[in-house]
């Protein structure tokens, strides 16, 4: 571990602006200081002062802020140098204080000693991350009541029910003499009741909290000039993609973001579907199949005015929810709405006039799962999602091995595994694989 090092960056965005940040922490603090700034500034004041270089010349003003250890981000001391916000400038700055004693950074270093030094939990660590890389509002409130440790509660509120359970299980196994017959008590079964009830709760709020942070791929796939792309259009509301009668007018897959009452959605328009007349138009198809491969939702649309025959083209090979839409209903005078087509549901839109795309909004948030936030929702993973079900399996099992075979060693185990699951969302219980791989897709002076 290399936690006594002092590392630095610059904790700023790239580029030009009013000011930068450079962001600098561990025990050589207080030399990096007196090296750049020539004194120690009074903790947590904004001291106004020059940044000099090794030969005594000014490199740029501006404000220093000293954090002491252990009240600051990362537990450790932290020096703060707020210059003007140039590249050049700020680059100067940051190797100054790399000769000074500090090395650069690496990717969520600075969240990571946080995380190590116990001021934040794996889940708000990654927060941190979250927060900043929001796409919707929401996504960014919910982000910060992870911050806040929402998330985190939820998650240890159910490890201290799981522990009283384990602590009564194993004591009635431990101490058989005490004639505690616990596997006769009705509480035991009454209590993994509720928690798999909450558990299953809990898995809920988590898979919101993935939407807002993930969000939903939807793919537009259909044949030829069966108007994906004026529904593309039409649901981003600008005009992304060329519409031409001419059917093949798509051949690249162009993806867009929207959002649905906070819930970021990256649509995907494709080149239509059919025997492709060249290599380009081929390579266009190819794509198409890529990319529905990798779709959480599959909007199949179709032409109204085709015959019957041909509207039922398409089966799709993988498990996701796929929403055959019917457009072009101001040509045929079909009603907008929602119905059943063989084992898929449908919708008829028209998308050049705008018909039915309200509902065709609320049905995507609705097969997604996706409720309007409130003020309960938080930030979540895929990863928290995972360690959830792997929990709630486990306590399942437990159960299972109680009523079923009378086997109370086997619940206790499963019972320790799911708690195991938990501790892997607050990082409590963590492989240093893991915690590497989460910090380093942060970015440098996070
Ligand atoms: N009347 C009517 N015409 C539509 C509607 N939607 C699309 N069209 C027309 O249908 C033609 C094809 O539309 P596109 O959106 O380019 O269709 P596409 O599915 O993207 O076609 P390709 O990219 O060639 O696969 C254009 O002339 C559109 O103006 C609709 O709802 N009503
Ligand atoms: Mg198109």
């Amino acid at each position: 571990m290399s936690e006594r090092d002092t590392i630095a960056a610059i904790a700023t965005p790239a580029g030009r602006g009013g000011i930068g940040v450079v962001k600098v922490s561990g025990p050589a603090v207080p030399g990096v200081a007196k090296q750049v700034v020539g004194v120690l500034p009074q903790p947590r004041y904004a001291t106004y002062t020059h940044f000099k270089d090794q030969d005594g010349q000014i490199l740029d003003s501006g404000i220093a802020i000293y954090f002491p250890s252990p009240h600051s981000f990362t537990g450790e001391d932290i020096l703060e140098l707020h210059g003007h916000g140039g590249p050049i400038v700020m680059n100067m700055l940051l190797n100054r204080c790399l000769t000074c004693g500090a090395r650069l950074a690496n990717p969520g270093e600075f969240t990571e000693r946080a995380f190590h030094n116990g001021k934040l939990d794996l889940a708000q660590a990654e927060a941190v991350a979250d927060l900043i890389d929001s796409s919707t509002e929401q996504a960014v409130r919910s982000a910060q009541r992870s911050l806040q440790g929402l998330f985190s509660q939820a998650v240890h509120g159910l490890v201290e029910e799981l522990i009283d359970l384990r602590t009564y299980v194993e004591a009635a196994i431990d101490f058989p003499e005490e004639e505690i017959d616990f596997l006769s008590d009705a509480r035991v079964v009454r209590d993994l009741d509720k928690i798999i009830e909450r558990t299953n709760d809990l898995m809920s709020s988590t898979k919101q909290g993935c939407l807002l942070r993930e969000g939903l791929h939807v793919v537009l796939a259909g044949r030829p000039n069966a108007g994906k792309s004026s529904l593309l259009n039409a649901l981003a509301r600008h005009d992304r993609a060329i519409v031409n009668a001419a059917p093949g007018t798509t051949r690249d897959t162009i993806e867009l973001q929207i959002q649905l009452d906070g819930m970021p959605v990256y649509l995907v328009d494709t080149a239509g579907l059919r025997d492709a007349s060249d290599a380009v138009e081929s390579e266009g198809v190819r794509r198409t199949h890529a990319a529905l491969e990798n779709a959480d939702h599959i909007l199949f649309i179709v032409d109204d005015c085709e015959s019957k025959a041909d509207k039922d083209v398409f089966v799709p090979t993988k498990q996701v929810p796929c929403t055959y839409v019917f457009n072009k209903i101001d040509l045929t005078g079909r009603n907008s709405g929602s119905f059943s087509f063989g084992q898929f549901d449908a919708l008829a839109i028209s998308a050049k006039y705008g018909h039915g795309l309200n509902e065709l909004r609320q049905h995507l948030k609705r097969t997604a799962g996706y409720r309007d936030t409130d003020g309960s929702t938080f930030i979540a993973r895929n990863r928290h999602l995972n360690a959830i079900r792997e929990a709630l399996q486990h306590i399942v099992v437990g159960r299972q091995q109680l009523v079923e075979a009378n086997a109370g060693e086997l619940l206790a185990e499963e019972l320790r595994l799911a708690q195991r699951h938990f501790a892997e969302i607050t990082g409590e219980f963590s492989s240093d694989q893991l915690l590497g791989r989460i910090f380093s897709s942060f970015c440098i002076g996070k």
